[in-house]
């Protein structure tokens, strides 16, 4: 399927940069008379208000930009901000796309990551701490949702093997088990008895001390949106989405593979590898092409989501495994 032979991260770059994306808060917030309004006004995302305001506010601001890591470029455009941050999968704020607006009630400050299981020493660490005492660096990421839509995105994060390395892991463990936060009252989707709540993601420690595994905190060169599961998730951009566990709260160490979220609701469509393949459907639909948000046409999907250099090996002798699904 691939008709080019570079790594598709070091194709060339005819992109947009996010500066262009950007529009210039301070001036909007100026230009809004921002101070006379309150909080989640009902303001367009459009125009970046809501996000402003968040990062007005947000403890860890003068950290973004971050510098780009030019290891990580893309083969297409950026997908728009305003396109990407008012359509989201986040189920604890319902199961649609127009989350939001109400994911803007997730208090994020103060927040705090606890890491637990096979570790040397057990601990809650406050997120705003742990932010600083990582390496921040933007990258440019594919991201291609089990529902066959995808979407380019400037993360800015740390790699997930920082975390390890500052979380120390036995050599007994494993498996890294990531938690998403619990709070009904402000997450009605939480409500729904049907699911298995709190969301669950896990990977392999191999798999999580790949290069490509990202702790993102930020996009768009600003800390990340609520929608988007701020303060902490992860993107593993060669699996589908549903692996890149949104808002962390707790990161567990273990020797026994975790069930996930997804595979604990229905195992038959969606598993714990959840590996990007073109050639192995879903259940329900076919994976062979994707449409990305914002555009018109839709485009091949590539094996492992064209990242297939820096991961296929992670996967050699697992033949028998439903490694794409
Ligand atoms: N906690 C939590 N994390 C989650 C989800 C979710 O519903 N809850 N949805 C997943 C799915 S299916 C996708 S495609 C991505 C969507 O990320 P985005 O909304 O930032 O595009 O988040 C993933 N992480
Ligand atoms: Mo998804």
């Amino acid at each position: 399927m691939l008709i080019k032979r570079q790594r598709s991260f070091d194709l060339p770059e005819r992109l947009a940069t996010p500066e262009d994306l950007f529009i210039n808060r301070r001036t909007i917030l100026k230009a809004a008379g921002f101070g006379a309004l309150s909080a989640g006004a009902g303001l367009s995302t459009a125009f970046g208000l809501d996000r402003a305001q968040a990062e007005e506010t947000d403890p860890t601001a003068d950290l973004y930009p971050a510098r780009r890591n030019e290891a990580f470029t893309l083969d297409r455009p950026l997908t728009p901000e305003n396109v990407t941050s008012t359509y989201n999968n986040f189920y604890e704020f319902g199961s649609h796309k127009q989350i939001w607006k109400r994911a803007q009630n997730l208090p994020t400050r103060p927040w705090t990551v606890a890491f637990k299981g096979l570790v040397e020493k057990e601990r809650e660490v406050d997120i705003d701490t742990l932010i600083r005492a990582m390496p921040l660096e933007e990258r440019l990421y594919r991201h291609r949702c089990v529902e066959a839509w995808s979407m380019t995105i400037p993360w800015s994060g740390f790699p997930l093997k920082a975390l390890l390395d500052y979380a120390k892991p036995l050599g007994s463990a494993k498996y890294v088990k990531m938690q998403t936060f619990l709070n009904p009252k402000v997450a009605s989707g939480q409500k729904q008895s049907w699911y298995p709540w709190p969301y669950v993601e896990g990977l392999t420690i191999e798999e999580a001390a790949n290069d490509l595994a990202f702790m993102v905190t930020g996009a768009y060169g600003k800390p990340l949106a609520k929608q988007f599961g701020a303060p902490l998730r992860l993107a593993t951009p060669w699996k589908y989405g549903f692996k890149s566990v949104k808002s962390i709260v707790q990161i567990e160490f273990t020797e026994t593979r975790p069930a996930t979220f997804w595979e604990t609701v229905n195992a038959g469509e969606y598993g714990f590898w959840a590996n990007v393949n073109p050639e192995v459907s879903h259940p329900r639909w076919s994976q062979a092409t994707e449409k990305p948000l914002g555009g018109s046409e839709r485009v091949p999907t590539l094996l492992y989501n064209g990242y297939g250099e820096q991961v296929a090996s992670l996967y050699a002798g697992m033949e028998g495994e439903k490694l794409f699904i």
